[in-house]
């Protein structure tokens, strides 16, 4: 079985369209592990590797594994329990050279998702942006955000979040 393959529907299923299987996401974002299997065609040995396996760590199970969930990332409404966190002074952001002009003038705006995703360091940043193409990498000033009272949460799996970044406090560096 193609691991890598199978984690991408998953976190199609997690994320963005629990539908796709004929499943449904609680309020915070948790499936039925179950449910999940039986919908995937999977052994729930596979989905525990998958889990264990990931290397982003992007999903978690409950205390009995009867429940699973994304940690971050979603599309769809859910309140996966974000901690509340005093950012660093600076965070990341990578991107497609093909979004630069828009940013520049509009900020981050977190398109289909939930929230802007920042990364806590610069290659991290660079792996995402080439997501999207030629990167092009900002510096985010969050330390000045945060104290402007801006909001900043961390997943489970160390990724950075927050609602937008106004222009104004981004600084491209490449
Ligand atoms: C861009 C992956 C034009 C934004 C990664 C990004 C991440 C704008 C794209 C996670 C814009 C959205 C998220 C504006 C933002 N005008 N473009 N005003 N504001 N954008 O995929 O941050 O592998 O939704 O710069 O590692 O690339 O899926 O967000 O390029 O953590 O687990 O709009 O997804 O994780 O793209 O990636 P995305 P992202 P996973």
């Amino acid at each position: 079985m193609d691991l890598e393959k199978t984690s991408k529907f998953l976190s199609l299923i997690l994320r963005h369209k629990p539908q796709e299987i004929g499943i449904t996401l609680d309020e915070h974002g948790w499936a039925d592990t179950d449910a999940v299997c039986r919908g995937m065609e999977i052994d729930m040995s596979v989905l525990e590797e998958i889990v264990r396996t990931d290397n982003k760590l992007r999903y978690s199970f409950n205390e009995d594994k009867t429940l699973i969930r994304a940690n971050q990332g979603h599309s769809v409404p859910v309140d996966v329990e974000l901690e509340q966190v005093v950012p660093p002074e600076i965070l990341w952001h990578g991107t497609g050279e093909k979004f630069a002009e828009s940013i520049n003038a509009q900020g981050l705006i977190p398109k289909s998702r939930l929230y802007v995703h920042l990364s806590g360091d610069r290659d991290t940043a660079e792996n995402v942006g080439r997501r999207h193409g030629r990167p092009v990498i900002y510096t985010v000033n969050s330390g000045d955000m945060h104290r402007d009272g801006y909001v900043f949460f961390r997943s489970v799996n160390g990724v950075w979040l927050t609602k937008e970044v106004p222009a104004k406090y981004l600084t491209i560096v490449s």
